[in-house]
């Protein structure tokens, strides 16, 4: 055998996956399709349970996070002017941290490099072959010179659009799928944050969402038609709307600044079952999708690396039952969070030609929330992230 766990794709599930891998000795390759450069470039995800935290420290990557990382007791949900303080940290005992997915996953390259990790970059062609034989095999080109390696397993850790979900033989997949009738277009700006926590607003005009980075730039979103372009939003237009979809008392606080990025994000939830393939693992976003509004994309991915890990090294010393458990483990958490991320979105989110009632119904669940201890303990149990 060539290695002992191939790994597909470069982003955080891979590199998380191989970084523990590695720890415990264990001998991977990741196969990376894009640049270090394009997928450091990538802005996603802001919000890191703290199982997430953990496992970052776990895996020897937490130190600039727990220097530049920003822990948050709590959010609050708006609609229009009614602000909802969700207390983590009384409700649950828990926090979240406030640290960008890009430093995730350069922290990750980071620690990967320092590991003498072979990643391979600009990989095409894509191949995975043998997972029902004594050994698989993944074949690939780089500047269209093929290469094959041979490996005791493979992880698919290569996203949505990648090639191990389609490994499995459509007839063997079953698909679950909710595509929302809009998207979040967000910017980075250097200007402060609006409030210290984050704000989740329902308005009238759609959703909105102040989160940050750090103290000095913030990320912000707005529910957009999948209709439109970034184009369609010049810094001046974006403000404007984002200023009246948060509730006036933060509106009066605004610092605006032009947008340092700008990119629309369509949204849906989608779950592919089973995770598993013979000797072919899914991870992360290669098996599932959850809108943003619940921050659970990049923590479902390091859930199942949690789950996966274990198993993979516990294999290759000959105990398999971790590996046979993996998918319905996974999934089980999975649909928790597909739960809460679709109540998420469909409470916070107006959509195009609902009715008075629909609407109606929102407001009433956002001034129940207000008012239940019940309710808001059962949304942030969720956001802060449910147990492995
Ligand atoms: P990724 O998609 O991050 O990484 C997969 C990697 O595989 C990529 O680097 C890709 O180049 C590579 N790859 C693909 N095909 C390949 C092939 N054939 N061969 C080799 N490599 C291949 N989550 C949140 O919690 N909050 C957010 O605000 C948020 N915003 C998002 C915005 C966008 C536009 C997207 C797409 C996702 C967003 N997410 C968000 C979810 C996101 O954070 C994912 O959950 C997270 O990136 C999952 O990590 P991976 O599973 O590693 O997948
Ligand atoms: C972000 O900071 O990008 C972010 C935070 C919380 C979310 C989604 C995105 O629910």
């Amino acid at each position: 055998m060539d290695t002992q766990v191939v790994i597909i794709g470069g982003g955080p599930s891979g590199l998380l996956l191989s970084q523990l891998l590695n720890r415990a000795g264990v001998a991977t390759v990741i196969l990376e399709r894009g640049t270090r450069d394009h997928v450091l470039s990538r802005i996603r995800a802001g919000i890191l349970e703290w199982g997430s935290v953990e496992m970052l420290r776990e895996a020897g990557v937490g130190a600039r996070m727990d220097a530049e990382g920003i822990p948050h007791d709590g959010t609050l949900i708006t609609d229009a002017d009614m602000v909802v303080h969700i207390d983590f940290k009384a409700l649950t005992g828990r926090r979240v941290m406030v640290y960008g997915q890009t430093e995730v996953t350069r922290d990750l390259y980071a620690a990967q490099d320092a590991m003498g990790t072979t990643i391979v970059h600009g990989v095409g062609d894509v191949r995975i072959l043998d997972l029902d034989g004594p050994q698989a095999a993944v074949e690939y080109t780089v500047d269209g010179k093929p290469h094959r390696l041979t490996c005791a397993y493979v992880a698919g850790c290569d996203g949505f659009h990648g090639v191990s979900r389609k490994t499995i033989p459509e007839a063997r997949r079953q698909e679950f799928e909710r595509v929302y009738p809009f998207g979040w277009l967000g910017i980075l700006s250097r200007t402060p944050p609006v409030a210290d926590e984050l704000i989740y607003a329902n308005s009238p005009h759609g959703f909105a969402l102040a989160s940050m980075r750090s103290e000095s730039l913030v990320r912000y979103y707005v529910q957009v038609p999948l209709t439109d372009t970034v184009d369609d939003w010049p810094d001046d237009r974006f403000w404007a709307e984002f200023r009246r979809r948060i509730p006036s008392e933060a509106a009066a606080r605004l610092v605006t600044g032009p947008s340092i990025e700008k990119s629309i994000a369509p949204l849906r939830s989608f779950v592919s079952e089973p995770l598993r393939w013979g000797r072919l693992f899914l991870v992360g976003d290669a098996a599932h999708i959850v809108p943003p509004t619940g921050a659970k994309g990049l923590n479902l991915a390091v859930s199942d690396v949690f789950y996966l890990h274990g198993a993979l090294i516990d294999a290759l010393r000959g105990n398999t039952a971790g590996i046979d458990a993996y998918s319905a483990r996974a999934l089980a958490r999975i649909w928790k969070a597909m739960r809460f991320s679709w109540q998420m979105t469909t409470m916070l989110h107006r959509f195009e030609g609902e009715d008075s009632f629909a609407a109606q119904m929102r407001r009433a669940t956002l001034a129940h929330l207000a008012a239940s201890e019940a309710a808001q303990r059962d949304l942030a149990e969720n956001y802060v992230g449910l147990p492995y």
